[in-house]
């Protein structure tokens, strides 16, 4: 590990109150001494008011904080400038720290200290940038249970239980002469199941993470002029798209992050699915039957004043066999015609469309509706942030699922008869990758990789 002193700014560069200038490192209480001034003692855990001089040159007032190794942030030596907000004065007082002894950090390399210095674990350590990006409350709400250290502690327990349980195995390997068979295959398998289930369990938090990370991205389809931009513009609740009567306004998708309940929604409208000569709205067709890629619920309209046609139908059970979750809306209610209504209705039961229901979005009837459907297809109104374990991060889940599928393969081998030792094997894999999570065992390479992500001075 390298032991030179880093210094980097931990604030915004723009104009503000304060800026704030990290050190770290055995050199750090040095620098301080060589370019500040003050008639206060410097010690742990204190703040003091003093002056940044270079050459006798006052640059800046300021206030110095020191936190002595191992009581800081990184484990190490850190002193932090708090100088006023200004961009230009903050980055004199950088180069002059830098002058004196320290390089610039690189990015995520005061959090890669504390993780390798023991102050937090990977998990702990990835939370907080993920703290950082939140976007949202829920979002910044389960980082912080994870810096907290919730997510870690349930890791580390099932870790713990597969290495008491690979102890045991390890007894009746070195001493055969305590009979190991059935009763404790038994135990074995029962041990196992269990350590799959949990597992599970938290694997099965992710696609609700990634969610509540990335939003729901969802694609608006339909006819031209069924109502698809009224609908974009009534969620967004301002008129971010053009509405006319005119069909095939929409040319292009247009894009806009709305938040329900607990999550952003993506949405995507797009321009009204028809047979055209027009070249750019042609184009503006196509991408639209793009976006059904990469959408996690299409919103697909259709008019109560208009009979839904082969290729609305075409278009349903496309997205229903490619499993995208769907809703189904029938618009302009208020308009409704009822024989036109009676058929749509009877053609969606055909194809067994389900999640069907009916709005009219000038008059806001029904919209309510709609988001709580969203909430109940998305599972996201109930959300219980403070005792679930949601996993975000794509690393633990794939982590979590190659120890599932060791400790699946361990419990063949127990009912292929294979002997205790192979078996052995599988589980010890399976709790090393649980290590890898919290940061047990694992290489330099992947470390970097993970804290390159980091912003700078953090
Ligand atoms: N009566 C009635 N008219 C509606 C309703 N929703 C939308 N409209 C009208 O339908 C017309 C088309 O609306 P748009 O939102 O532009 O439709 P679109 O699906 O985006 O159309 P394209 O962009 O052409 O694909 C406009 O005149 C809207 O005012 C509704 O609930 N009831
Ligand atoms: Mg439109």
């Amino acid at each position: 590990m390298s032991t030179s002193t880093i210094a980097a700014i931990g604030t915004a560069l723009s104009n503000s109150g304060i800026s704030i200038i990290r050190i770290s490192g055995d050199e750090s209480l040095n620098i301080i001494n060589k370019i500040f001034r003050t008639n206060k003692d410097i010690k742990p855990n204190n703040i003091v008011f003093g002056k940044i001089v270079n050459n006798d040159k006052v640059l800046d007032n300021v206030l110095v904080s020191y936190f002595k190794n191992p009581s800081s942030y990184t484990g190490e030596d850190v002193c932090e400038i708090n100088c006023h907000g200004g961009v230009e004065i903050t980055k004199q007082i950088l180069e002059l720290v830098l002058e004196n002894g320290a390089r610039i950090a690189e990015p995520g390399e005061f959090s890669k200290r504390a993780f390798l210095n023991g102050k937090m674990d990977l998990v702990q350590a990835e939370s907080v940038i993920d703290l950082i990006n939140s976007k949202t409350r829920t979002e910044s709400r389960i980082a912080i249970n994870n810096l907290e250290g919730n997510l870690s502690k349930k890791i580390s327990i099932l870790r713990e239980e597969l290495i008491e349980l690979l102890a045991h195995i390890e007894v009746s390997i070195d001493y055969p002469e305590y009979d190991y068979e059935e009763v404790e295959n038994d135990n074995v398998i029962k041990i196992l199941n269990e350590k799959i289930e949990q597992l599970n369990k938290i694997i099965n938090t992710y696609e609700q993470g990634r969610i509540i990370q990335n939003g729901i991205n969802v694609v608006i389809l339909g006819k031209p002029n069924v109502g698809k931009s009224s609908l974009l513009n009534k969620l967004a609740d301002y008129e971010k798209a053009i509405v006319t009567d005119i069909p095939g306004t929409t040319r292009d998708v247009i894009e806009e992050k709305i938040n329900i309940g607990n999550v952003v929604l993506n949405i995507s409208d797009t321009a009204g699915i028809r047979n055209t000569e027009d070249v750019v709205e042609k184009i503006g067709v196509q991408r639209s039957i793009k976006k059904i890629d990469e959408a996690d619920l299409i919103i697909y309209i259709l008019s109560a004043t208009e009979n839904i046609t082969d290729e609305d139908l075409k278009i349903l059970s496309k997205i229903k066999n490619k499993k995208i979750k769907l809703i189904t809306l029938i618009n302009k209610m208020d308009k409704k015609e009822k024989l036109i209504f009676d058929t749509i209705m009877d053609k969606l039961k055909e194809i067994n469309i389900e999640n069907v229901l009916e709005v009219s979005v000038e008059n806001n009837f029904g919209i309510e509706n709609l988001k709580l459907k969203i909430e109940e297809i998305f599972n996201t109104s109930d959300l219980d942030f403070e005792h679930q374990f949601i996993i975000t991060n794509s690393r633990h889940k794939d982590l979590l699922k190659k120890a599932v599928v060791l400790l699946d393969e361990a419990k063949k081998q127990i009912y292929n008869g294979q002997p205790i030792d192979i078996v052995y094997i599988q589980i010890k894999d399976a709790s090393d990758n649980l290590g890898k999570i919290i940061g047990k065992n694992i290489s330099s390479d992947i470390i970097n990789k993970i804290f390159e992500k980091f912003c700078l001075g953090k």
